[in-house]
């Protein structure tokens, strides 16, 4: 079983390498023990082997989650993958959306006075720390969008890039409640003239003696794009937002990877330059296979267009000959997915799905179904997305050092048996 190289997703004290799986489940108790008990303050990390963590040494998950919809990369910070066949939905319920944190969250205590929670303003006319009981006062805005982690369909590259090896289901299609950027800086008077970027700075207390730019989640986007649709949000799903996704308030770019996605945010800055963090300047770019991220290489922000099967997933079993459905989810951070073909010969066929329940905007996901009378045998189901600027989702992903952006058909099919 092959182990994840270390990672730069990884080199935080918070992610330490569990040990091989070959070692004995004592063995591994022993060590986990060691390790949390050497903690004193500071935490532990178990990265994964491909298929997961062992059962016994998984501690409790976040509040109100349940193992059997997960499979668990890490759990100091958590790096939580929901199950395939629990994608099956127009909206992803809060307690199945997956988690990835770099760093430990902050402490519960801070979800007891959300109100009081402060966001430091700077970039614009009357720069100014506002409370989110203030910024529930200055507009409201209620928006679909997929939240996707740049890593998600890494598990599907053989170069066996590092970080958490995700499948399908680093994603969720959620509902996000707050409000929109440009409505706090009219109140805080206009952008200050020369801003090319909005940098949002998460709100983890970081560890003394470390260098905080290593270790920061501070990313920034172009300005337009936050202008145009970033939104504090405070609730998640029609619910105040919980801590493992963020909350009490988080910054929320439509259309745009995960990590942009800033929980716990504690600072808004319109700059002239992106954020010298790491996580910015050489993280989250996609370059060749062994080349070092640099800031002249393209930056995580618009998703592709993507697709993949829900049901009938390998994991649900064999299933009956005759008549069944089979289910799917479409998505693209650029533009409004136009219609999704399904093949159940490994894409030698194709028949367009109907794309099923409302459209929630341009940053949602499409839920697709296609009714299917297999023989028996064993069938190679696979899917393909267009979107509306005529972007069609590629048979292969373009194969990348960290192994971001995967949204190759051929790999995302699943097989099954049909007896
Ligand atoms: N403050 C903060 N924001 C963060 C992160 C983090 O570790 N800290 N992780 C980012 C990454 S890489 C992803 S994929 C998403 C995950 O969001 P979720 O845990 O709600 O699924 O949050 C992003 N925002
Ligand atoms: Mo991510």
């Amino acid at each position: 079983m092959a182990h994840p190289k270390p990672s730069e997703e990884s080199l935080s004290p918070f992610h330490a390498s569990a040990p091989k799986r070959a070692a004995s489940h004592e063995g591994r108790r022993q060590f986990l023990r060691a390790s949390l008990g050497a903690a004193a303050g500071a935490v532990f990390a178990a990265s994964c082997a491909k298929d997961g963590l062992d059962t016994e040494v998984i501690l409790d998950l976040p509040e109100g989650l349940d193992r059997s919809d997960f499979l668990v990369h890490s759990t100091n910070p958590w790096c939580l993958e929901t199950k395939r066949e629990r994608l099956d939905g127009l909206i992803t319920p809060t307690d199945q959306v997956f988690v990835r944190g770099n760093l430990p969250a902050p402490d519960p205590g801070v979800l007891k006075a959300r109100g009081q929670w402060t966001l430091n303003v700077a970039g614009v006319k009357n720069p100014r720390p506002v409370t989110l009981d203030e910024l529930q006062a200055m507009g409201r805005q209620t928006v679909a969008s997929v939240l996707q982690c740049s890593g998600n369909g890494r598990n599907f590259f053989t170069h066996e890039p590092s970080g958490s090896p995700w499948g399908v289901g680093a994603a969720a299609n959620v509902l996000w409640t707050g409000v929109p950027l440009r409505a706090l800086v009219e109140a805080l008077g206009g952008l200050t003239p020369g801003q090319k970027f909005l940098t949002a700075t998460g709100g983890e207390s970081l560890p003394e003696g470390m260098d905080p730019k290593k270790l920061m989640v501070e990313r920034s986007i172009p300005i337009e794009k936050a202008m145009a649709d970033g939104l504090l949000a405070w609730q998640m799903n029609s619910e105040p937002l919980d801590l493992a996704h963020g909350g009490p308030l988080r910054f929320v770019v439509p259309g745009f990877y995960g990590v942009n996605n800033v929980k716990y945010v504690k600072q808004i800055a319109a700059t002239v330059g992106e954020s010298d963090a790491k996580i910015q300047v050489s993280s989250y770019r996609v370059r060749p296979i062994g080349e070092s991220g640099s800031s002249d290489q393209p930056s995580m922000w618009a998703m592709n267009t993507k697709s993949w099967i829900t049901g009938p997933t390998e994991a649900q079993g064999g299933i009956q000959a005759g008549e069944t459905m089979v289910t799917g989810v479409a998505f693209s951070g650029e533009a409004p997915i136009d219609s999704v073909e399904v093949s159940a010969d490994g894409g030698a066929t194709w028949t367009s799905a109907d794309l099923v329940g409302p459209d929630l905007g341009p940053f949602a996901w499409r839920t697709f179904a296609m009714p299917w009378k297999p023989a028996a045998g064993t069938h190679s189901l696979v899917c393909r997305a267009k979107d509306k600027s005529g972007t069609v989702q590629p048979e292969n992903a373009l194969p990348n050092e960290r192994g971001y952006a995967h949204n190759g058909w051929r790999d995302h099919g699943v097989t099954v048996q049909v007896g």
